[in-house]
């Protein structure tokens, strides 16, 4: 890159990918939605993000530090349209192959299918993976129209890998997703409600949890007057403080893979792009 040049297509601040540092983080977009029910243009997430993360500053007012993490833009993974299940295949490669180089997954959505790619290859790789899944829907459903493989379905396939879910922002489920949630021992919900009113207490749920965490974020989990371009907006969601409040607290524990899917917009400078540009950037600043 020339010395005054910037890359639009990759997150502002990641560093060339050459001399690839271990213990840093890798950044893969993954422009898919060919599951979405409802508003589609997922697959376009990717790029409307990473050009809305130059509208941030290396100083990190909220926090009050600068974002010194190592992270690197790898683009975007070659997805196969209409194909979840190979969609998903390709990520669990990819995120291997960052594993062999040491380097932690960022995923930049695309439907929320994708978490499952991630999800898996990270399962096999850490013992007692905790995924705290911030959405306001459980994803929970066996399947979705007799798929398996789609973004309503993706915390029952991680459920069925053995992971302790912890769902944060929960507003919307089926009775059927209930009723499993109850016949199981190792899902923990907190609703809308208490994350609006009872904060302290989630802090200290996630300030013990022993072992390593992936984090995967619905934008949708965040309110839809902030968040509307969404493939499933659904009311009385998060606000951006809370969001900061949890990753905050997440930082301090063993992180090993983040995601910010379901961004449903193609049109720069996009709300929603936006404000999952800046969970992402705040995250960076915070795992240094
Ligand atoms: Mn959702």
């Amino acid at each position: 890159m020339l010395l005054n040049t910037y890359e639009p297509w990759k997150f502002a601040f990641s560093s060339e990918n050459e001399n690839i540092k271990e213990n840093s983080f890798g950044i893969i977009g993954v422009p898919f939605d060919s599951t979405t029910s409802y508003h589609s243009g997922a697959r376009s997430g990717p790029i409307v993000v990473r050009e809305a993360s130059f509208g941030f500053e290396k100083y990190n007012t909220i926090f009050n530090k600068e974002l010194n993490t190592v992270f690197y833009d790898f683009g975007d993974v070659n997805v196969v349209p209409g194909n979840c299940s190979k969609t998903c295949r390709i990520i669990e490669d990819t995120v291997n192959e960052l594993s062999d180089l040491k380097i932690k997954p960022i995923i930049i959505g695309g439907e929320h299918s994708a978490s499952i790619g991630a999800i898996k290859a990270l399962s096999e790789k850490y013992e007692r993976l905790t995924v705290i899944h911030m959405d306001a829907h459980r994803d929970l459903a066996f399947d979705f129209i007799g798929e398996k493989c789609s973004h309503a379905t993706v915390m029952r396939r991680a459920h069925e890998l053995g992971v302790n879910l912890v769902q944060i922002g929960i507003r919307s489920s089926s009775k059927d997703e209930e009723d499993f949630v109850k016949s199981t021992y190792n899902i923990q919900t907190f609703k809308n409600k208490d994350v609006h009113k009872h904060m302290d207490a989630i802090e200290y749920y996630l300030t013990n949890i022993d072992g390593p965490i992936y984090i995967s974020v619905d934008m949708d989990v965040i309110d839809p007057a902030i968040a509307p371009s969404v493939g499933n907006p659904t009311p009385g969601g998060l606000f951006v403080s809370e969001m900061e409040t949890l990753l905050k607290t997440l930082s301090h524990k063993n992180v090993v893979g983040f995601d910010v899917v379901e961004t449903a917009s193609d049109r720069l400078g996009d709300n929603t792009a936006v404000v999952a540009a800046k969970l992402i950037y705040d995250f960076l600043t915070l795992m240094d």
